[in-house]
């Protein structure tokens, strides 16, 4: 726990609960056992510590769990009462407390034709008309019947965006580009660097782009200043147009429709989606349309499918065999009793490469807050530190550290079992190098075994000997295994799901509000006090010494540049 400046008064009980203090003492048994031990002495672990839900399956066998161990963590869930709080954010409450809202990014994919209520008002008629604004829109993009101003079919859709506006729908894109469309690109700008979008434009010829400005708010500096940009780019290149031809090539995603009409896209050309929805949770929403567009609209509904079925299992099987549970409880062992700081994914499927950047702010943003949701002092670890990148990449670069590191690293293994390439023998290896990996983190490799394979090797013994040391791994290192038939919309809609009610289980456990995000407001407020002095060169501000230092450094060398 880092040290904080401000003190509140009242702390979070949490630790001092009954299934917490169990858990504790639990923790003391059994913190050195080795899981070779435990898969010794129990031949059925697999099929004990396995689930499967549709194509899919978890094997969370490598844990330094028993059944005891299982037991307290359920124990623990139901104290917190996930039940409660998981029906009471099903059901349209607004356990968003600090922002007054609900959290209902589970009725963009509500497939079951039951209403579902905010203030009195049923949703699901909004949801259902947005989506078919959606399909009939994406139809026309999709089959060339859209035609840009200078009566040609669009052939690039830039999504410009930025976090939950941008992550989700271009982690989609990538994901399920074995679906998209053959003649449509798909391009995803979000820094406001202006080296991002000038490169992108760079590629781009005005009469056949079309432009998606996703914002929730409508008010995010980097979003509009790029969205700008692009307008200007589209004049110039464009030449003599009408507001008429802009409305070919520009839409919106937003909530906030009076500042899209001041941007000067016509609402006609805005999709809609609702305060309910959170940014980081909205790819479900119109927010998609980037990826509606790239997929076509069946596949999204089907993503949306795989994602209902997950929410109809969250909802309904008991904590035991849950897989969100399972997954958020295993977090909370090991951040919260074995002290572990970070938690690593490793997609073995190279669609899945934006999977760890996406779950990095699903999982941080939301649950990296020190504060409980009756705003008393959280004294226990809350959200961890999410990372990760390509598995079979990692293995030839910060694989070393997991393997013989000081740190425990908890990690998910996602593998797709049929590829979506041709190539059967690269997946082979693949498959083969995911499995490998995962059994060598949890048994390591002992003294008499590197002895033995020294020996085999044919090294001297007293070289040997002084090689040992380094080739010892420890193992004992926890994974979980997410295995999917294929990685279909579907597929990928369930396992989205299911790693968004992780982070809900996880937060109701620690008590936060996962759905809202004051750190990024903050980001947001501070940029504008200093953008206003970097441009005029004046001090409005006070900042320490180190802020001023550099905000002259910056000012005094952009002199240099000009001169
Ligand atoms: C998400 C966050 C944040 C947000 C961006 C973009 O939950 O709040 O990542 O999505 O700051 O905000 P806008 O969509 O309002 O531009």
């Amino acid at each position: 726990m880092r040290p904080v400046r401000v003190i509140l008064n009242a702390k979070s009980p949490l630790i001092n609960t009954p299934a917490w203090l169990a858990l504790q003492d639990h923790f003391k048994r059994v913190k050195n056992t080795h899981m070779v031990d435990l898969f010794d002495e129990d031949p059925q672990r697999f099929d004990r510590y396995s689930i499967e839900f549709n194509d899919m399956l978890l094997d969370y066998s490598k844990n330094r769990i028993t059944d005891e161990t299982l037991k307290l963590l359920f124990d623990l869930a139901k104290q917190a009462g996930v039940e409660e709080w998981r029906d009471r954010m099903f059901s349209g409450d607004k356990i968003n407390n600090t922002e007054g809202r609900a959290v209902l990014h589970t009725a963009l994919r509500n497939r079951s034709g039951k209403p579902i209520f905010v203030d009195d008002e049923n949703v699901m008629p909004q949801v259902e008309a947005e989506l078919e604004k959606m399909r009939v829109f994406s139809r026309k993009v999709r089959s060339g019947q859209w035609i840009g101003y200078a009566g040609l079919p669009i052939t690039n859709v830039v999504n410009i965006g930025i976090g939950g506006s941008d992550l989700g729908p271009n982690m989609v894109c990538r994901a399920l580009a074995p679906y998209a469309h053959n003649n449509i690109r798909v391009h995803f700008v979000s820094n406001v660097d202006g080296a991002h979008i000038d490169h992108m434009l760079n590629y781009l010829r005005p009469e056949t782009t079309l432009f998606i400005v996703a914002s929730k708010t409508f008010t995010t500096q980097e979003t509009l200043t790029n969205a700008n940009t692009a307008k200007q780019w589209f004049l110039e290149g464009a030449g003599r147009v009408t507001e008429d031809d802009i409305a070919k090539h520009f839409v919106a995603v937003s909530t906030n429709e009076t500042a899209v009409k001041e941007f000067g896209i016509d609402p006609e050309n805005m999709f809609r989606f609702w305060d309910w929805v959170g940014g980081r949770y909205s790819l479900w929403s119109s927010v998609g349309l980037a990826s509606v567009i790239y997929v076509g609209m069946d596949n999204f509904i089907e993503m949306l499918e795989g994602a209902h079925e997950m929410d109809n299992h969250f909802q309904t099987a008991p904590l035991e065999k849950n897989m969100p549970v399972i997954l958020a409880m295993l977090g909370i062992w090991y951040g919260n009793f074995f002290n572990a700081e970070s938690s690593a994914v490793l997609p073995y499927d190279h669609s899945l490469r934006m999977l760890p950047a996406y779950l990095e702010q699903a999982d941080m943003e939301s649950n990296g807050k020190s504060v409980d949701r009756e705003g008393r002092q959280a004294t226990y670890s809350t959200g961890k530190i999410i990372w990760g990148a390509e598995g079979i990449n990692g293995q030839h670069a910060f694989y070393q550290l997991l393997h013989q590191g000081t740190r425990l690293i908890p990690t998910d293994f996602i593998a797709s079992v049929q590829s979506n390439s041709e190539h059967q023998n690269h997946s082979d290896i693949l498959a083969s190098n995911f499995l490998a990996q995962t059994e060598a983190l949890m048994k390591g490799r002992d003294i008499e075994e590197t002895r033995q394979q020294l020996k085999d090797a044919g090294i001297e013994l007293h070289k040997a000997e002084k090689r040992v040391p380094h080739m010892i791994f420890e193992g004992n290192q926890p994974s979980n295994s997410i295995v999917i038939k294929k990685l279909t919309p579907r597929a990928l809609g369930s396992l989205l799901a299911m790693y968004e009610h992780k982070i809900f289980v996880q937060g109701i456990v620690w008590n936060l509000n996962s759905y809202d995000q004051w750190g990024v407001e903050l980001g947001k407020k501070l940029t504008n006090n200093i953008l206003e002095e970097l441009e005029s060169g004046k001090d409005f501000h006070e900042h320490d010494s180190s802020t001023k230092g550099l905000l002259d450094w910056f000012r005094k060398s952009c002199l240099k540049e000009e001169d």
